[in-house]
């Protein structure tokens, strides 16, 4: 069991880090260009292209620091090869700008808490992606007691991580 939930926490870290440096060095022009559609921002100013390329840059960071560290560490880590080193980071940031804009279609504002949607949007996004691009990689990783640990684990710990950012002042809402 604590073998499976290291498994899921390891591979998933190249996918957990993105939101969190798209919040920190996030701003600047947003990915909409201001756009709006029938009344509403496309996906408002909290999506940034600069926020998103820090995030994706940061999850390629993690991921090719994590296959250095596999070596000394246990045989069943497993590592990441070039397909996921990309589709798990820039997959998160998929899904959380899709997130956005099924926020703004549905009436929220920039900021609003939609639950469920907020702490797994990412997840989504980076597990598709991987499953798209790296097939075979993605079977042999993510097992069923692996996907299970992940859905149940990261809003725990993705809300866990807001509340911190929040407290110290980093990000405008504790989800
Ligand atoms: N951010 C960014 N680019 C992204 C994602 C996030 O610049 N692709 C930055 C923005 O400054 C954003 C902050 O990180 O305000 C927090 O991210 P998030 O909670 O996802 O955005 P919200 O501002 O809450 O907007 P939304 O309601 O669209 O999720
Ligand atoms: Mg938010
Ligand atoms: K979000």
């Amino acid at each position: 069991m604590l073998e499976v939930i290291v498994i899921a926490f390891w591979s998933m870290l190249p996918a957990y880090v993105p939101n969190n440096a798209a919040v920190l060095f996030g701003g600047g022009r947003p990915i909409d260009g201001g756009r709006i559609y029938n009344g509403r921002r496309l996906l408002g100013d909290g999506k940034t292209w600069r926020g998103t390329a820090a995030g994706t840059l940061a999850g390629i960071a993690v991921a090719l620091v994590l296959n250095v560290l596999a070596t000394p560490l246990p045989g069943y880590l497993p590592t990441f090869p070039v397909t996921a080193v990309f589709t798990l980071p820039a997959g998160a940031m998929v899904g959380d700008i899709a997130a956005s804009l099924i926020k703004r279609r549905t009436g929220r504002d920039r900021g609003a808490a939609m639950p469920g949607l907020d702490q797994l949007d990412f997840v989504v996004g980076s597990l598709s992606l991987t499953a798209i691009i790296a097939p075979a990689w993605f079977s042999d990783t993510f097992t069923i007691p692996v996907l299970l640990v992940i859905v149940v684990f990261t809003p725990l710990f993705h809300l866990g991580l807001n509340v911190i950012a929040y407290r110290f002042g980093w990000k405008d809402e504790p989800y």
